[in-house]
């Protein structure tokens, strides 16, 4: 048996997740989840990247935001508007059943990884996913007007305001996962994928965490990641955004930079062909491929490139 792990964060690395899970059994792949999204909004513990992971691989996603699920209604978010209460942050009827049990789970003291194995277990999801760590991890965004929590930027915000740097709270002293450094410690671990997450918001919070970035510089099998920026721009958010106001080239090869000494391979999109060979060296291969996953096909072809490509190291 093989073993794979796949690192991801928000709606880009859940589609390459789920095209993963239709080509490896759970005992042969996990993931290990942002949590720098995280907040508590309403008095409700909020895991955002974790549920879009759940929703993905269970078929419940919302089809058009990517992120909650599919045939919501919202009459609790409309209710509370009409209330005077905070109405950016749109929780969905259904969505909010999760963060309410979520939340009272926790409070009776069972930690993340628990609670998150349940809600995936019940909804049908049989690969584990973990969150990256039990303990609080809190992204903040530093801007030209000010720290911002993450939703706040993000959301409230609509990610409008200059990024000057991004910090995550709590990151320096959170403990990893355990399996996550078993699985990256394991004789029979075959590969590790980065998914097209934002590397600055989705992926950077996992690689805060001293012993998950040491674990995977250290790790003996292929990690490749697969690049979120196609042509220049990125295929959804504000990766293209805060990569121009960090001052990065927008193109491909500025992520595969900031993935130095973590990746063995790259994944290009085909339509960055011609940069194959200027973002390769002695230490990383790069290929292209088609990675703009719209239907669920997109997914299970690019999840096939992307072990092919670890099985050639
Ligand atoms: N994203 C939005 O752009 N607007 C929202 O109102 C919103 C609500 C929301 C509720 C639950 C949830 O799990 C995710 C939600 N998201 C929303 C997505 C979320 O902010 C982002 O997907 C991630 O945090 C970035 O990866």
């Amino acid at each position: 048996m093989s073993r794979y792990l796949a690192i991801t964060g928000g709606v880009g690395g859940a589609k390459l997740a789920l095209g993963l899970t239709h080509l490896l059994p759970a005992d042969e792949l996990a993931f290990v989840v942002n949590t720098g999204d995280d907040f508590e909004h309403l008095g409700l513990h909020v895991s955002p990247d974790l549920d879009t992971l759940m929703y993905t691989l269970s078929g419940l996603s919302n089809p058009d935001t990517g992120w909650g699920r599919v045939h919501e209604s919202w009459n609790f978010i409309d209710t509370l508007r009409t209330l005077g209460g905070e109405d950016w942050f749109n929780l969905g009827d259904r969505d909010l059943a999760v963060h309410v049990l979520r939340t009272a789970m926790l409070r009776a003291g069972q930690p993340l990884d628990a609670v998150t194995r349940h809600l995936y277990t019940t909804l049908g999801v049989a690969h584990a996913a973990w969150p990256m760590s039990n303990d609080r991890v809190a992204t903040e965004v530093v801007t030209a007007d000010g720290r911002l929590a993450f939703q706040h930027y993000f959301v409230r915000e609509r990610c409008a305001p200059r990024v000057t740097h991004i910090e995550f709270a709590g990151a320096a002293d959170a403990r990893v996962q355990p399996e996550v450094l078993a699985w990256l410690g394991a004789a029979d671990l075959a590969g590790v994928v980065i998914c097209p997450s934002n590397p600055f918001l989705s992926v950077d919070p996992l690689l805060a965490l001293p012993a998950l970035r040491s674990a995977l510089a250290a790790c003996h099998a292929p990690v490749v990641a697969v690049s979120p920026i196609v042509g220049g721009e990125a295929i959804k958010g504000p990766t293209a955004k805060i990569m121009a106001e960090l001052g990065l080239p927008l193109d491909a090869g500025a992520v595969a930079a900031h993935y130095a000494g973590l990746i063995d391979g790259f994944i290009v999109d085909a339509c960055d062909a011609a940069l194959v060979e200027r973002i390769a060296h002695a230490d990383l291969a790069v290929i292209a491929a088609p990675s703009v996953m719209r239907t669920l096909d997109d997914r299970i072809n690019l999840a096939h490139t992307a072990l092919e490509f670890l099985g050639t190291f």
